[in-house]
């Protein structure tokens, strides 16, 4: 689609920024274009890297784990991709620049990516790679620590839990569940660079309310809330939606903070402090503006 965004923009359509991931086994044109014409078509349209899924989903039962679903006797989940084959195309990709995202929802699907980077380390050597794993959404005893190791990217979508946090105990039993689901705060813990985002249109697209379910995890209408341990302060949250969100596609030099020197995208929150905004997590913002000019209202 990145012409679509460059006629977009060549209307002078664009309001908001994107970075753009392309299917893992496109990688070469991937690497030709950016070759080309960079990494930024534009101030608005910038060319990420490659993506691939290694499962599915928790709700569709075809996320990886090591142990079966409780509710599908004998169903591991889906392994999509071979390793090896994963294992190449990551190096290829990562030998020619480009950023690897690759989604995995259950604890097997996390382990073994984790697994597989460790070998483009090995075999590649360190460099600045800021490999992304989509959803991390169930992990193994000592995963989030496994994060940090090699600085990786845990992005992540808090909205995802008020679809989970009803059935993950039907779907996975409830202790599996309350020590492996969606656990920023450990990720945190480990070094793991925690990145929120949407996911939209799988889920809602509106980051008040993904900062306000990080730091409550409860669903409406909820007393308490969902492995309490895991929810994360204000700071955190606003980091993870804001400059983490940015150095996960290689633009915190550009985004992420108000700083001399960046874009001039920002909000005006109605609340009058901090911790006025943290106590009670408004449902709307009074402006937006995208590169110093007011897009909203
Ligand atoms: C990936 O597979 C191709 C085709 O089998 C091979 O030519 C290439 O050397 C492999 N690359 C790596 C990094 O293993
Ligand atoms: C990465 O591995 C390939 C062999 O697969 C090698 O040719 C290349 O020099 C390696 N790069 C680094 C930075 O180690």
């Amino acid at each position: 689609y990145w012409d679509v965004y460059e006629w977009a923009h060549s209307m002078g359509k664009m309001m908001i920024r994107v970075c753009l991931f392309f299917p893992m086994p496109t990688w070469p044109r991937v690497s030709d274009l950016i070759h080309e014409r960079g990494r930024s078509l534009s101030g608005w349209i910038h060319l990420g890297g490659v993506k691939a899924f290694l499962d599915g989903s928790l709700g569709s039962s075809s996320a990886w784990f090591y142990e079966p679903y409780e509710d599908v006797p004998g169903d591991y989940g889906l392994q999509l991709l071979d390793m090896d084959v994963l294992l190449n195309a990551t190096l290829e990709s990562d030998k020619s620049g480009l950023q690897v995202a690759i989604h995995a929802i259950g604890d097997k699907a996390n382990d073994m990516l984790l697994d597989m980077f460790d070998k483009v380390v090995s075999l590649n050597g360190t460099k600045d790679r800021r490999f992304r794993i989509e959803h991390a959404q169930h992990l193994s005893p000592g995963a989030a620590t496994r994060f940090g190791e090699h600085g990786i990217i845990a992005s992540v979508q808090p909205d995802h839990l008020l679809d989970d946090a009803d059935s993950a105990g039907r779907k996975i039993g409830v202790e599996r569940a309350e020590r492996s689901s969606y656990l920023f705060r450990s990720l945190l813990a480990g070094g793991a660079h925690l990145a929120f985002g949407s996911d939209w249109p799988v889920s809602d697209i509106y980051p008040l309310q993904a900062i306000r379910t990080a730091m409550s995890r409860k669903l409406p209408g909820w007393e308490a809330p969902w492995i309490s341990a895991e929810r994360l302060p204000l700071d955190d949250s606003l980091k993870a939606h804001t400059i983490s969100a940015a150095y996960a596609c290689f633009l915190d030099h550009v985004l992420g903070s108000l700083v001399e020197g960046k874009y001039a995208d920002f909000v005006v929150l109605p609340s009058t402090s901090w911790r006025e905004f943290a106590d009670d997590i408004p449902g709307h913002v009074l402006a937006t503006y995208v590169n110093g000019k007011q897009a909203y209202p």
